[in-house]
């Protein structure tokens, strides 16, 4: 069976993540979503929050699962049984970046490969943050993210008006 995680922060998942997972479902027999919970970053969204949306989203695929993890993204695709991990390739800043991590992946583990999905075009300048950043501004985010997820993140940002976050 071939297997592979696609790891990243998802805070929160957006129409591209969306595309990548789905394009990944149809390369490998399995897929598992790896959400960081101990990002250096401080998330808008908790992991168990990022979590939720993500199998909300993803419901209708069945070969997708997803879990939250912590440590070595390497050592947490051992665990799953992968032996690949998926990541989205934007624009050449992505690539500079994701290439170093690559490498310093296959140095870690040399049994792990890095499989790169190139970004469908209609998302390509698509980011959580930019999500996060038009949000915060009161903008419509219906182009970015499902109904679901824009619906989470309008609370998450009314609440911390309110000051209840
Ligand atoms: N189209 C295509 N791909 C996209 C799009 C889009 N519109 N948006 C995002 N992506 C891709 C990103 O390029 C990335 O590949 C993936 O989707 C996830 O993106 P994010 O932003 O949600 O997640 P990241 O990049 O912040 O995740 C970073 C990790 C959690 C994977 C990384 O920090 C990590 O591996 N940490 C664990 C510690 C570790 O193992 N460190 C060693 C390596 S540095």
């Amino acid at each position: 069976m071939k297997k592979a995680i696609y790891p990243g922060s998802f805070d929160p998942v957006t129409l591209g993540h969306l595309d990548v997972i789905r394009r990944a479902s149809q390369l490998f027999d399995h897929l598992v979503i790896a959400v960081l919970h101990n990002s250096a970053k401080t998330p808008l969204f908790s992991v168990e929050e990022r979590v939720k949306m993500l199998e909300e989203a993803t419901k209708d695929i069945p070969n997708v699962e997803v879990k939250a993890f912590g440590g070595l993204t390497v050592e947490f695709a051992r665990e799953c049984g992968a032996n690949a991990l998926v990541r989205g390739l934007r624009a050449i800043t992505d690539f500079e970046y994701e290439l170093q991590i690559a490498q310093l992946n296959r140095v870690i583990a040399p049994d792990i490969d890095t499989v790169f999905l190139t970004t469908n075009l209609k998302y390509a300048y698509l980011s959580s943050s930019s999500v996060k950043e038009v949000a915060a501004y009161g903008g419509d985010i219906s182009n970015f993210v499902t109904a679901g997820v824009a619906e989470e993140v309008h609370k998450k940002f009314q609440n911390k008006i309110r000051g209840k976050e």
